[in-house]
């Protein structure tokens, strides 16, 4: 039998791990014949609600949970992972200038860094998700000089989705016949989904869709403002849909993606598609053997290239600004 894989989410309490946990526990991040051990890493207040969620856990008897565990501090949070889904965070609250969102995040993914470095397993995979994704990823990074930089990611796939969804509707097709869809750059407003790659049933989906202006003025922005429309209906942000993106990421970079196909993750750049090496921005990736790669040498046309930039040039402003701020 397997050695159950250890699987700390921090967060564990709010509502996106509420919608994440028994999906991990059922199997759905791993597989259905990988056993799972949960270490939930919450602030002390929140201790009381992670063991709530706990004994529900408990109460769905999953095969393949081997146990679960609950730690308000980082070094025992992290210690013996595998997998780390780091989804709490500091979220902007009125009146909050980005330095301050900057600076409260910093002390959260810093030692969370710092604990990974220390005491995570030599395999360890982290994810994430909490918000400024892609820069609280690079403060993580920073701090875990021992692990290797590729080991850290941020999550677009939430973004990948919702714009395979849009393509989907908008086509008539079915969403299983879309693919080759990229997301780059930052998880905010910036983001980039771009359509000129992907193919919806093996044919190009721009010139399936033969119309800029929608892809301009309702595809993007839609995308890219979906979290704000589901705020708006919902009366709270994405939860269930962000916990099945997380689900989807770590499953696709386990996993492999499909042959002929790719997906979107935020990953320390090499320099590629003249994104400045070092910054954790989306790109089209290929996942293979636990290991992820850029796809190289696609034609990035101007409508694209502009969009690329300037959603790159928030993310090294975001670099600029935690480096200021001596976060990394
Ligand atoms: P909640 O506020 O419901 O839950 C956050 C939880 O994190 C709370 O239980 C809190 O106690 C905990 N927490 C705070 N600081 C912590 C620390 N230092 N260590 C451990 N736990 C800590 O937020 P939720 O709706 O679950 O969203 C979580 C994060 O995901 C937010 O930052 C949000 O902006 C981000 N999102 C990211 C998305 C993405 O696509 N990358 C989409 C969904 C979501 O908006």
């Amino acid at each position: 039998t397997r050695t159950p894989v250890n699987v700390t989410v921090t967060g564990a309490a709010g509502q996106i791990g509420y919608a994440l946990l028994f999906r991990i526990a059922s199997g759905h991040l791993l597989g259905p014949d990988v056993p799972v051990k949960l270490r939930l890493l919450e602030i002390p207040q929140a201790v009381k609600a992670a063991e709530g969620t706990a004994m529900e856990l408990d109460d769905c008897a999953f095969p393949l949970l081997k146990g679960i565990d609950i730690f308000d501090n980082p070094a025992d949070g992290f210690a013996g992972a595998n997998i780390a889904l780091l989804v709490g965070a500091r979220p902007r609250t009125a009146g909050m200038e980005r330095g301050d969102l900057l600076s409260a995040n910093g002390g959260i993914f810093k030692p969370q860094g710092e604990a990974i470095n220390a005491g995570a397993a030599d395999d360890i995979k982290v994810l994430v998700v909490g918000n400024p994704a892609n820069t609280n990823a690079l403060i993580a990074q920073q701090h875990a000089p021992d692990v290797p930089a590729e080991r850290f990611t941020a999550m677009t796939r939430l973004d990948h989705n919702r714009a395979i969804s849009q393509l989907a509707q908008k086509t008539g097709a079915a969403v299983g016949d879309i693919a080759k869809l990229t997301i780059w750059g930052n998880h905010s407003a910036t983001q980039y989904p771009d359509i000129f790659h992907a193919e919806i049933a093996g044919k190009n989906a721009a010139e399936t869709v033969n119309d800029e202006a929608w892809l301009a003025d309702t595809f993007i922005p839609t995308v890219a403002k979906r979290g704000a429309a589901i705020i708006e209906a919902r009366g709270a942000s994405s939860a269930a849909s962000a916990a099945n993106a997380a689900i989807d990421h770590v499953h696709t970079w386990v996993n492999g993606t499909a042959a002929g196909d790719w997906t979107s993750m935020g990953v320390v750049s090499d320099g590629s598609y003249d994104v400045p090496a070092g910054l954790i921005s989306s790109f089209p990736v290929t996942c293979k053997d636990g290991k992820w790669e850029i796809v190289q040498g696609l034609a990035v046309n101007e409508f694209s290239r502009g969009r690329i930039d300037a959603s790159v040039r928030e993310l090294a402003e975001e670099r600029d600004a935690v480096r200021e701020l001596g976060l990394i």
